[in-house]
């Protein structure tokens, strides 16, 4: 087994008998970042693209730095056409706002997928309440992979848009891109994807992976929380509305109308987040250093001795595909036990798991569960955590096979 990079990261060094099984919600963050956040704040704290004076110049270069250093880490060649956002979630509310409020009209189809994070899911289905255009859930098959077949006879010339991750949170599923980016270009549909889960485990290339806009989250990937993107084709983000107005996006304002900056800041209104972003490209540093084939074979790894140890266990179910298959996720219920209850006990055996929905209703109905129990793996976890963590649910099972005894 491979060793952890558990010493890089302070609160995970700090506390051997913590087993944080929950990268999937947000991971740790490793010296480095933090250090480069300390330093932006200590020796180039200023607004970029403002100041006449050195110091706001430093600032400036730190951020487009930090753009550059992130592109190269997501395979961007069009710089500027990465756009920070808050995260995953801004980043897909402004495609769905600023480009569909533009282009999608009654009677438009928008698909999405069964496996949607909610914030892949709510903004286009208000979109289509909004416009009278029509929600389609691409269906599942049995093991919880977009069943792909089914998806080419849904797309149809009404189809307009065709959004989905690029790797299932709640299960781990990670979905052919380039297989369903072909079905959607077939009916001339835009291509959405959802990179939260995909960018921190899997190497993406933008420039070949043929979708249209890709979606991330700093914090899922050993930066700061407040800073993600979205990346996006220079001639549908030139010809599209901006999203949000205000300082930095504007070229000319006259008193009855404006006009807009070029890209990236047309569509980043407001102060930037720098240092952040500059705290996110330390992260993409720190990722490569690793190697994202390494990174991606570590976890599974993991998620494969995790996934073999609990189906052991009388009464486990694991979701999704052959852990093989799947990202750093084992989503799973224990027969008789809730996964809140479960997550508790684990809790109290140091051992941090996530229990709900995850975000994902629509693909919990048609698991039939209300939620599951989901341990998630990163860099910075080993075999010692999946030991705590078949320990913890074998206790678990003995203390609900007893009631009389109190957690
Ligand atoms: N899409 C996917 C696939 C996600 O996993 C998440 C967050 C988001 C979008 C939203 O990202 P945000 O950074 O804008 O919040 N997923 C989770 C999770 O699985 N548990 O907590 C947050």
């Amino acid at each position: 087994m491979r060793t952890s990079r558990r010493a890089d990261f302070p609160l995970l060094a700090r506390d051997p008998g913590l087993h944080y099984l929950d990268s999937a919600a947000t991971s740790h963050k490793p010296r480095a970042v933090l250090d480069a956040i300390r330093d932006f704040y200590e020796r180039d704290n200023a607004n970029p693209h403002r100041g006449a004076y050195d110091l706001s110049a430093r600032a400036t270069e730190r951020y487009h730095g930090a753009r550059e250093r992130i592109a190269r880490f997501l395979g961007v060649s069009d710089v500027d056409c990465l756009l920070f956002t808050r995260g995953t979630t801004e980043a897909l509310n402004l495609v769905a706002t600023a480009w569909g409020h533009a282009y999608i009209g009654a009677g438009d189809e928008i698909v999405v997928t069964a496996l949607e994070h909610h914030a892949n899911f709510v903004p286009w289905q208000q979109l289509a309440l909004a416009r009278a255009a029509r929600l389609v859930v691409s269906p599942l098959t049995d093991d919880q992979r977009v069943d792909v077949g089914a998806l080419r006879q849904l797309v149809g010339p009404r189809t307009r848009v065709v959004a989905f991750g690029h790797v299932s949170n709640a299960i781990g599923t990670v979905n052919p891109v380039r297989d369903i980016a072909a079905i959607a270009r077939s009916v001339g549909a835009l291509v959405v994807c959802d990179g939260a889960q995909g960018a921190p485990h899997l190497r993406v290339d933008f420039d070949a992976l043929d979708v249209d806009f890709y979606a991330f989250s700093g914090h899922k990937m050993c930066g700061p929380m407040g800073i993600g993107g979205l990346v996006g084709r220079r001639a549908i983000l030139e010809a599209m509305p901006p999203y949000q107005f205000g300082g930095d996006m504007i070229d000319f304002v006259r008193d009855d109308h404006s006009t807009w900056n070029v890209l990236p800041h047309k569509f980043e209104a407001g102060t930037p987040n720098v240092a952040d972003a500059v705290g996110l490209a330390a992260a993409c540093e720190y990722l490569d250093g690793i190697g994202l084939d390494e990174v991606l074979a570590h976890e599974r790894a993991l998620t494969s001795l995790a996934s073999e140890r609990l189906q052991l266990i009388d009464g486990v179910r694991v979701f999704g595909p052959p852990a093989r298959e799947r990202s750093g996720v084992v989503s799973f219920s224990v027969d008789d036990i809730h996964p809140h209850d479960l997550a508790t006990v684990l809790d109290q055996r140091g051992v941090c798991i996530r229990a709900g929905h995850h975000c994902a209703q629509p693909l919990m109905r048609r698991l039939g569960v209300p939620a599951t129990a989901r341990a998630s793996f990163y860099v910075y976890s080993d075999e010692s955590d999946v030991d705590a963590l078949v320990r913890a649910v074998e206790e678990a099972k003995l203390l609900f096979a007893a009631p009389s005894l109190t957690i």
